[in-house]
């Protein structure tokens, strides 16, 4: 293999690596049961875990009511109809409960959750704050108003607060007032596994000897370029191309040892994001 063969291999497999979101394992389906109160306002305990929710009902999600099917993707029905009191004065907050088993934490190496919420909603995690959506910095109660624009997201959380064995899931979801006609709740939670990605997750096509515009299949890496300038041993410029979905993504850098890579102690480069001129998706 030429020198300039060899290293275009090595650029093109250290960049397939750099997929973060590689090794997944699902920790929480979004058609999964949960509790809920459709009641109006609930004890300030309902988010602990010693809280009593025997009365509560259960119910597949996404729960919800107003929208037979997603807003965002209309192959998804709703799997729970919820109540909301009276139709011109409906409860601001509905609250969900779940209860996810994680077995081996010290393989996971950060979350990715999606939570598609109409309209605002807060997520705990063994009853501290995870994260919120469409709620402003303040201090929530059943009153506060959300708006959620993009309705969906998916992004990485760190796994601080979760535990080995039983995890408490607790979600409180807001509407943006009172005559909404519609909410929609629909949480998903992957763990992102620690290690190496197998070299067989990216398709690499070295048949022709392109100096750029190397093209991989990898997941949700649609296409990655090279650029060469000066002395290809010690500097190289790359770009990858992620879908709009993806809002940020990092650079790690590992030394090809087999066909796993060992991500244990990685070079690490933030990039930045930019919507491509001649790829707008
Ligand atoms: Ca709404």
């Amino acid at each position: 293999m030429s020198r300039l063969k060899k290293n275009l291999f090595m650029a093109v497999f250290l960049l397939s690596s750099i997929f973060t979101f590689g090794e997944t394992k699902e920790l929480l389906g979004r058609n999964e049961e949960w509790k809920y109160s459709d009641i109006g306002i609930v004890s300030e305990s309902w988010r602990q875990n010693n809280f009593n929710d025997s009365t509560w009902k259960i119910g597949k999600s996404p729960l919800g009511y107003g929208d037979e099917v997603s807003e965002t993707d209309p192959s998804i029905p709703i799997g729970t109809a919820i109540s909301f009191g009276k139709d011109d004065d409906k409860y601001i907050t509905s609250y969900f409960r779940k209860e996810i088993e994680v077995k081996n934490l010290n393989d996971i190496k950060e979350l990715e959750v999606f939570l598609h919420v109409d309209d605002g909603a807060v997520i705990y995690i063994n009853g501290v704050e995870a994260f919120r959506k469409g709620m402003n910095d303040e201090i929530v109660s059943y009153n506060s108003v959300g708006k959620f624009k993009a309705k969906e997201e998916t992004f990485i959380i760190s796994k601080t607060l979760l535990k080995e064995g039983k995890n408490l899931i607790c979600s409180e979801v807001h509407q943006d007032g009172p005559t909404s006609s519609d909410l929609w709740f629909e949480l998903g939670i992957k763990a992102v596994l620690n290690g190496g990605i197998k070299s067989d997750t990216a398709k690499i096509d070295l048949k022709e000897e392109k100096k750029s515009d190397t093209i991989i299949t990898a997941k949700k890496i649609s296409k990655i370029t090279v650029t060469f300038t000066g002395d290809t041993k010690t500097t190289k410029g790359f770009a990858w191309y992620t879908s709009l979905d993806s809002k940020k993504s990092d650079l790690q850098i590992v030394e090809k040892k087999s066909n796993i890579a060992d991500f244990s102690n990685p070079i690490k480069f933030k990039g930045t994001t930019t919507i491509p001129t001649n790829s707008k998706k």
